[in-house]
């Protein structure tokens, strides 16, 4: 079932809002035992990259493609550094209205780029960062009468609160840490909204803290100013001047939460490890959490044996050539049984 379906009584729907669904949600909360031992917590990482489109865009994407389509409209703009475009591309295909992407030139990963394409939408590289593409963008939208499907449409922000939903169903309660990359920053807002909401209507008895982790390149949060030129190898949040940042201040002052940002280095020292030890292949931008987290059990700011929840946001095949910069190539050998058993045995490959 799709989260409209599932969600029905926390969502804003009328009878008339069609029942838009790729199925997505409902995403496995993965335990991460061997890392967790490594950090001296109990970490779980809730694996967006199982949604339909590879991310976690996908659940605010359905409310606001169905909530578009009961206002009439007739086509989807959006910019993006990747996953919002790959979403919106697959909702407008599934309902079957043009669907128009505006992507910073050259600073998109493959995967992204290659659904966009496939799901048929119209891609146009600006040249330019995403926060200019994201004005162009909202001028479009008016000037066209398009429906503008980014985090500013707040059916966006609605529907990812689900995500605090289920992990709060999934741990029958809400989590010590909230562990969660920041960009644009609405997803950080949206999963204090939910866990609210839940506290609200007492299916939770306490709210977590809010841990919020940027690229050092790109940390408009952690430095309090706008970034001009923001640049990361995590390019999903390659993003200057994010635009729910107040959203996403309030979440983290009145969670008792902070931000945190973590070099190139650290986030894809963080990706290696949470794919050998955790077997979780997430992209570069969703391992800036534990990439924070080493930083902050490093520097003894990691309370030992609470419970945390990181979000992986973004499947890690949507970047393959990043992956690959970082790893070896496979091993060689002819035809041959013994060139293959020296191989296998124990210590025979480094
Ligand atoms: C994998 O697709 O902004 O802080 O245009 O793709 O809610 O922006 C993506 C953001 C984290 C940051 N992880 O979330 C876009 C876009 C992944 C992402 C974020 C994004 P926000």
């Amino acid at each position: 079932m799709g989260l409209l379906a599932r969600y029905a009584q926390l969502l804003p729907l009328t009878a008339a809002t069609p029942m838009v669904s790729l199925e997505e949600g409902n995403t496995p909360l993965i335990p991460l035992p061997r890392v967790g031992r490594e950090l001296g917590v109990e970490l779980w990482g809730k694996f967006e990259g199982c949604n339909p489109s590879g991310s976690f865009k996908d659940r605010g994407m359905v409310l606001a493609v169905a909530k578009a389509l009961e206002a009439g409209a007739r086509a989807l703009v959006c910019a993006s550094t990747g996953n919002t475009s790959a979403s919106a591309a697959a909702y407008a295909a599934a309902v079957g209205i043009p669907c128009f992407v505006l992507l910073p030139a050259g600073k998109v990963a493959l995967g992204k780029l290659a659904q966009a394409l496939m799901y048929g939408a119209t891609v146009i590289a600006v040249k330019g960062n995403f926060d200019k593409a994201l004005e162009l963008a909202r001028q479009a939208a008016d000037t066209c009468g398009y429906a503008m499907v980014n985090s500013v449409n707040p059916y966006r922000l609605w529907g990812q609160r689900s995500g605090a939903w289920e992990i709060c169903e999934a741990l029958k309660d809400a989590p010590d840490w909230h562990a969660i990359p920041v960009g644009n920053a609405g997803n950080i807002s949206a999963y204090w909204a939910g866990y609210r909401e839940y506290r609200r209507l007492e299916h939770i008895s306490r709210l977590p803290r809010m841990m919020g982790f940027q690229a050092e390149g790109a940390a408009p949060l952690v430095t309090n100013e706008p970034c001009p030129n923001p640049e990361t190898v995590a390019t999903a949040i390659r993003i200057g001047n994010p635009v729910s940042a107040e959203l996403a201040r309030a979440a983290v002052a009145e969670s008792g939460g902070e931000f945190n940002s973590v070099t190139d280095e650290e986030i894809l020292s963080a990706q290696r490890l949470l794919a050998a030890k955790g077997g979780v292949f997430a992209e570069p931008a969703s391992c800036a959490p534990l990439a924070g987290l080493c930083k902050l059990k490093a520097t003894n700011r990691l309370p030992s044996g609470i419970k945390v929840v990181m979000i992986l946001t973004g499947n890690g095949l949507k970047d393959p050539d990043t992956a690959m910069t970082q790893v070896g190539r496979p091993v060689e050998i002819g035809d041959s049984l013994d060139e293959l058993l020296a191989i296998l045995k124990p210590g025979g490959v480094s």
